[in-house]
């Protein structure tokens, strides 16, 4: 049977598609022509360079100092909760600190530096909505390297108008409020430049910047130079007595342990990942990010509540 491309929708978007491939090949042919002689750029000025970077990040500080969602920390755990949020509710302001250059965190490699990454099922379904392929091995998937991962699950994020990641940028406090019944509750985060929050012994003056939101989620790994950062804060602030203090590996009790716990551990102030295990004395589980991803998962769907009361 004959199908007149323009009357099948599916056929014109393929007919565009293709379309657009010959021209990028075409263009990219006619440059072949050139290289070695009059090859030519665009012209620019300095100043125009300048202006195109800064001009943007001081928009998006300005509109991001009154946020809906903050989320410190963007390795799996953290980028797999702003996956969660970007996709169900583009109408929320979500901005992430991260005290890297590189974000991403631990979930580059699998472990000791090994390329493949596991994740036990049920967490399969997040690759599976994510689109990153993977092996079946029965009770468990392994993705062939863990930047594949990473890497589909960051352009995911950073492709959400709504989001906006901050690198090289560390959370160095918590912003506060009383709470009618003499509590705390957290409003938001203080940012410096992590090189800027590295050198406070040893500079002076250098006050820092803020961010207020109403929900902050930290996910900054265990205990480490920065990890652990926000409920080492809360221990310091006495809301809470003590930190549990990872235990030993035991990737059957860990990875659970993590995802039923993921909570807002108090008002305003949600934490998942690896930073669970300090608040509660659990045990780690080595290399495996199944519970990263559905901790994402869970803390995405307890800071939802708080937008949807
Ligand atoms: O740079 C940190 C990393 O990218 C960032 N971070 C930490 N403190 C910060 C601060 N401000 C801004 N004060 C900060 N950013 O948080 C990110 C944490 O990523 P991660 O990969 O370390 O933690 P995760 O909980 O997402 O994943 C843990 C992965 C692990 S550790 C582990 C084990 O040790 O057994 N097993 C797994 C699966």
């Amino acid at each position: 049977m004959f199908v007149d491309p323009a009357e099948s929708p599916i056929l014109t978007k393929a007919t565009l598609i293709v379309t657009q491939v010959h021209r990028t090949v075409a263009s990219l042919e006619q440059m072949a022509d050139n290289w070695g002689h009059d090859f030519k750029f665009s012209p620019i000025r300095e100043s125009q360079v300048s202006r195109a970077m800064t001009r943007r990040y001081f928009k998006d500080l300005d509109t991001y100092a009154e946020s809906d969602i903050v989320i410190v920390g963007a390795g799996s755990c953290g980028l797999s909760t702003a996956y969660m949020l970007g996709k169900a509710r583009p109408d929320l302001k979500i901005a992430i600190i991260e005290a890297g250059v590189a974000p991403g965190g631990g979930a580059w490699l699998g472990g000791q530096l090994f390329s493949a990454m596991v994740m036990r099922k049920p967490a399969d379904a997040f690759l599976a909505d994510l689109g990153v392929p993977y092996e079946d091995e029965g009770d468990f998937v392994v993705v062939k390297h863990a930047a594949l991962f990473t890497s589909t699950l960051l352009s995911k994020v950073l492709s959400f108008p709504n989001i906006k990641l901050f690198n090289a940028t560390a959370v160095e406090d918590l912003i506060t409020r009383p709470t009618a019944n003499g509590g705390v509750r957290v409003a938001g985060v203080v940012t410096n430049w992590t090189l800027v929050s590295m050198h406070h012994d040893d500079q002076s003056c250098m006050d820092p910047n803020t961010i207020n939101a109403p929900i902050v989620i930290s996910t900054t790994g265990h205990d480490g130079p920065f990890g652990a950062f926000s409920v080492k804060r809360l221990v310091s602030m006495q809301q809470i007595e003590k930190l549990g203090g990872m235990r030993g590996l035991d990737m059957n009790s860990a990875e659970d342990a993590i995802v039923t716990k993921t909570r807002e551990v108090i008002p305003g102030l949600i934490v998942g990942g690896m930073e669970l295990s300090e608040v509660d004395g659990a045990n780690r589980m080595g290399p495996t990010f199944g519970a990263m991803a559905l901790s994402g998962v869970k803390a995405a769907e307890e800071a939802l509540k708080v937008f949807e009361e």
